[in-house]
């Protein structure tokens, strides 16, 4: 056969272009691009045939190998009548309170409604607490303009922050800001929200305020409404230091809702645990309701939060302020939380959070289908009918077999998470990370490590970034087969993990009750500490000049959000720009072919524009070219034959 492959074709048509070409001919530019846009594609196709996926952490082939199945869903005016067109979204929802009337009227109109609403958190820590934070905007997207109808009624849709952001970049080559504005786009009538962690952003480490002030007016500008603002050792300073106060006044300019989160730890409802009491926790209510916060979070990150436990602390909340909208969220790593979302619910808690039913439980939140018609027979409704949660649900399971490559093998409930208090996210990568290296018994030293380092770190509050330094301590001592006592013995001659040392140094904040003496001296040795808010002494970041560095690297595409990606993941936004400059925007490929090795012979649709989709069949993987680890891979694009030459990695 013929080959007309555009690297033949591509010089000749670069020659071209540099004699004013592009002006004159701009159909002959379009058909360049878009045919180094393919070829690109195809060097990423080739490279999958050849080597399988690069993804960190997938295990095996996609779970699914056909086309999702969006459902037919009911017309909620019509029940009997046609089903539901999604060709435009809905327009009605919360959303349009925060819009036209501002985030403290939206406040006002969630603490009157008479029912409870709900966050679905299946679009962020559902998959980030299930399948290692992996799921892709295009499996979002293809479903968002009938979430729109379904959950017209919900508080928010969360969507975005956590561990979502570099995930997007690191592994998934997403642009997290992309994902946002797409999102917003197919959503415009239920809020989108975001979890960020303080001054830490949503990275692992604390950054300087202008950056953090930066990052919470992007997100507003590109379509974000709520903002759950947390601080992983309940440090007020952090909180208001940094995007507390920031984010208020970057709500009131662009009509952002700062949520404030306290972290949950301990047992309120258990006399014997003493440091983290009702009136602890009633105390840092005060703080943030001081601060001028819209709506209060309860964040339960381990899911500890036990029915008599949420009767006491959202009761005694919802008493002392009465007019406060109270968010409770939790996890259902013991099995627990339904029972505790509806006793929140019960005392006096506004919103809950539920994830899709095939998105819920073990380590992620309890189920949407359970919780809204428990809550509908008390006279609580949430407004979220029973059809659509079932229509959705038809969606979600196809995805989560999808993407099944992921699946940590949690399998059933586990209420030692009373005794450790992992996150719901670290639990299943811990798990994950036990389970590869093989040994039965290796998951349960790694959980009783994890108490005596919490132990050690002064019996922090767990969440990230706190809770990667405890799970960085305790696989330390676990690779190094070192009890509590071998620590505290030998302290002074350990090599501690960076991320302990710098806790311990307060690169965190301030934890509860200050640090443990003397091991922090002993751990910290010479090297500086801080014994304020991290941020206050920080270089403020030089947003005019990163640009202009980052423009001279990478070329004119670099956005200011771009930079602020740059400001809070550095090399990981770099190794993505270099991976993109490779491959292109690949966020268009189907998950199952973006994951899955193709077969000879597979046809794949790849929709690259609106009205624009390739035909690709993968026709032959050649040998070994002599000398080379390289194999020629060839391809045919809609009816025209092309090759790509790849590494051969194994
Ligand atoms: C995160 O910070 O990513 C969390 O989900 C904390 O619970
Ligand atoms: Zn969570």
């Amino acid at each position: 056969f013929r080959i007309r492959g555009v690297k033949t074709n591509i010089p000749f048509l670069f020659r071209l272009l540099t004699h004013d070409f592009i002006d004159d001919t701009p159909e002959l530019f379009k058909l360049v691009q878009s045919q180094n846009r393919a070829q690109k594609l195809l060097a990423y196709l080739g490279d999958l045939a050849v080597n399988g996926s690069s993804i960190k952490g997938q295990q095996g082939e996609p779970g699914l190998k056909d086309d999702i199945v969006v459902p037919v869903f009911q017309n909620r005016d019509d029940p009997e009548g046609p089903p539901l067109d999604a060709s435009l979204p809905c327009e009605k929802g919360w959303r349009n309170i925060i819009v036209e009337q501002g985030p403290e009227a939206f406040a006002r109109a969630v603490r009157e409604y008479p029912g409870v609403l709900i966050m679905d958190t299946t679009w962020r820590d559902a998959h980030q607490s299930l399948l290692a934070t992996r799921l892709r905007t295009i499996d979002i997207a293809n479903i968002a303009k009938e979430t729109s109808y379904a959950l017209s009624n919900a508080f928010s849709l969360e969507c975005w922050g956590g561990a979502t952001f570099d995930v997007a970049m690191r592994f998934l080559y997403e642009d997290p800001w992309e994902r946002l504005r797409a999102l917003r786009k197919l959503v415009p009538n239920i809020p989108l929200q975001a979890l960020v962690r303080g001054a830490n952003g949503v990275g692992y480490t604390s950054y300087p305020d202008n950056a953090i002030y930066d990052f919470s007016k992007k997100a507003v500008e590109n379509g974000l409404d709520i903002f759950r603002v947390f601080d992983s050792l309940n440090y007020i300073e952090n909180v208001s230091g940094t995007l507390l106060k920031l984010g208020i006044d970057a709500a009131k300019k662009a009509g952002g809702v700062v949520e404030a989160a306290v972290c949950y730890s301990g047992d309120v409802a258990n006399p014997k645990l003493t440091k983290y009491t009702l009136q602890y926790y009633l105390d840092f209510v005060d703080q943030l309701v001081a601060e001028g916060i819209h709506i209060l979070s309860i964040k339960d990150m381990a899911g500890l939060l036990k029915p008599e436990a949420a009767k006491i602390l959202i009761g005694a909340i919802r008493e002392k302020y009465p007019d406060l909208p109270i968010h409770v969220h939790s996890h259902d790593t013991a099995g627990i939380s339904t029972a505790s979302m509806l006793a929140a619910a019960a005392a006096g808690a506004d919103v809950i959070d539920v994830a899709i039913d095939s998105m819920s439980g073990l380590t992620s939140q309890p189920p949407m289908g359970a919780i809204c018609s428990a809550l509908e027979q008390t006279g609580m409704g949430t407004g979220i009918r029973y059809a659509d949660i079932q229509a959705l649900n038809v969606y979600w399971s196809q995805v989560r077999m999808l993407y099944g490559c992921f699946e940590a093998n949690v399998r059933a409930s586990d209420s030692s998470v009373f005794d450790h208090e992992m996150p719901g996210g670290q639990y299943t990568n811990l798990m994950f990370q036990a389970a590869q290296l093989g040994l039965g018994t290796q998951w349960t030293e790694v959980k009783k490590k994890y108490i005596e380092a919490n132990d050690m770190c002064g019996n922090v509050i767990k969440v990230t970034p706190t809770s990667k330094v405890v799970g960085d301590f305790a696989q330390w001592m676990v690779s190094n087969g070192f009890s509590k006592q071998d620590v505290l013995d030998r302290a002074e001659q350990l090599d501690f993990p960076s991320s302990v040392v710098e806790f311990f140094q307060g690169y965190l904040g301030q934890p509860v009750g200050g640090f443990p003496e003397p091991l922090r001296t002993k751990i910290i040795r010479d090297k500086p500490r801080i014994d304020g808010r991290p941020g206050t002494n920080m270089v403020p970041v030089d947003f005019k000049k990163t640009k202009a560095e980052l423009r001279s690297k990478f070329g004119k595409h670099i956005t200011d959000a771009d930079v602020t990606s740059y400001v809070m993941y550095p090399k990981v936004f770099e190794e993505y720009q270099n991976f993109v400059e490779k491959y292109g925007d690949l966020s268009v490929i189907p998950t199952r072919y973006f994951l899955g090795r193709p077969d000879i012979g597979e046809e794949m649709h790849i929709s690259i524009e609106k009205g624009k989709t390739l035909i690709i069949r993968l026709m032959a993987v050649g040998p070994v070219v002599e000398g080379r680890a390289q194999r020629d891979v060839w391809f045919e694009v809609n009816g025209e034959v092309r090759a790509v030459s790849v590494e051969d990695k194994n």
